[in-house]
């Protein structure tokens, strides 16, 4: 049996990751770090089949146990702040779980298990301003957030993991992914609880940022597959995950308000706050090196993606909905 370490495991990628192991035979290890109200909301169906370990990203003694308690033969690296949005007001927290923390993580295994197959979470944020389209693994990167420069540090102290201590290190580069399991706060979801909420009468508006940028979205499922393919390989290498195709944040609000039957622009209001400082206008993948090498394939498009999620929120308020209103007739 297979043994895999995820960090990260509690979040998107990391719950459907580590379902996907399950169902292969793997003993999955989760790293999981303290807070004061345990969060496995993501990892609710399978809670007690994975491994938890408590360690934090910042803390090398702590990884270091970790990759000693789990001995994996596959580490997966995904733990990081991931708010894009979130890296302008908090830089220097952003560097050190999302730069810094991937040398810790690369140490812990250097040391304890130098033969495991290492993950690494890279991202299109790296390519930020458009240099060429539709971007690939050799397209130069220039960062526009504080995030997109620590997923470069990220990216390549990887890559000189691998040529400096021969490591099967890999950086996964990819494009915007999504599901019911995405935060609320990324812009996907947002728009999905939303048009649920619209619908349902508990929200009248909805405050928007920039609705011209275009993003190259997925679903989660099917990009964790990606990470897997990468560590079945005979040799470490990069790879770019995308779908190929992109749209606009207004195509995302059309595509979801028009599902549950609403105009988005009765209730979207441009609201400064959600604007960033410094935007990346495009990102379009080109991922034939996935496809032809891996053998890696897309299997859920755009529209079926977002109607998913819209699905989901539906169903998740209208439980909301029934909960409270049983709460407030038990409280009379
Ligand atoms: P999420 O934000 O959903 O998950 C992030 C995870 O990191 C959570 O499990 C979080 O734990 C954990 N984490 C954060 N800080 C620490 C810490 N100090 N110690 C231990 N764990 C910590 O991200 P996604 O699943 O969407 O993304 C996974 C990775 O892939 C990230 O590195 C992201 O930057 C990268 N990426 C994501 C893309 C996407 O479109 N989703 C695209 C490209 C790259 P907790 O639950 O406690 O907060
Ligand atoms: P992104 O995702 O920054 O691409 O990073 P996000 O969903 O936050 O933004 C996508 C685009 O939508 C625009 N936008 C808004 N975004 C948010 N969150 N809220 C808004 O109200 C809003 N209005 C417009 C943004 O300006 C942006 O152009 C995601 C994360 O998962 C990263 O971790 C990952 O590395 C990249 O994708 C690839």
């Amino acid at each position: 049996m297979k043994r895999a370490l995820i960090t990260g495991v509690t979040g998107q990628d990391g719950s459907y990751l580590a379902e996907f192991l399950l169902d292969k035979g793997y003993e999955v290890y989760g790293v999981r770090r303290r807070t004061s109200t345990p969060n496995y909301e993501n990892c609710k169906q399978i809670k007690d089949r994975i491994r938890w370990i408590s360690a934090d990203l910042t803390d090398l003694a702590s990884l270091i146990e970790a990759v000693k308690l789990s001995n994996p033969d596959e580490v997966y690296n995904l733990a990081a702040q991931s708010f894009v949005a979130a890296s302008w007001p908090q830089p220097i927290a952003t560097a050190e779980l999302t730069a810094l923390s991937v040398t810790n993580m690369l140490e812990a295994v250097r040391i304890m298990k130098p033969s495991a197959k290492f993950y690494q979470a890279s991202s299109s944020e790296m390519f930020g301003k458009v240099v060429e389209t539709p971007q690939k693994e050799t397209t130069p990167f220039y960062p526009r957030s504080p995030y997109g420069a620590a997923k470069v540090y990220g990216h390549w102290i990887t890559v000189n993991y691998r040529e400096s201590f021969d490591m099967f290190a890999c950086s996964g580069i990819l494009f915007n992914h999504e599901s019911p399991r995405r935060g609320l706060e990324f812009v996907t979801r947002k728009v999905s609880d939303a048009a649920a909420r619209i619908k349902l009468g508990l929200q009248q508006e909805l405050r928007m940022g920039n609705l011209d940028s275009l993003r190259d979205w997925g679903f989660a499922g099917d990009y964790v597959k990606a990470m897997w393919l990468m560590l079945q390989q005979d040799e470490p290498d990069d790879y770019v995950i995308s779908t190929g195709e992109m749209h606009t944040v207004r195509e995302l609000l059309e595509t979801a308000f028009s599902y549950v039957d609403l105009d988005y622009k009765d209730y979207v209001v441009i609201d400064p706050e959600f604007v960033r400082p410094a935007e990346v206008d495009l990102l379009l993948g080109d991922c034939t090196k996935a496809k032809e090498k891996l053998g890696w394939k897309l299997e859920v498009g755009f529209r079926e993606l977002v109607h998913m999620m819209v699905d989901e929120d539906l169903k998740r308020v209208k439980a909301e909905i029934q909960f409270n209103e049983s709460y407030t007739v038990a409280a009379k």
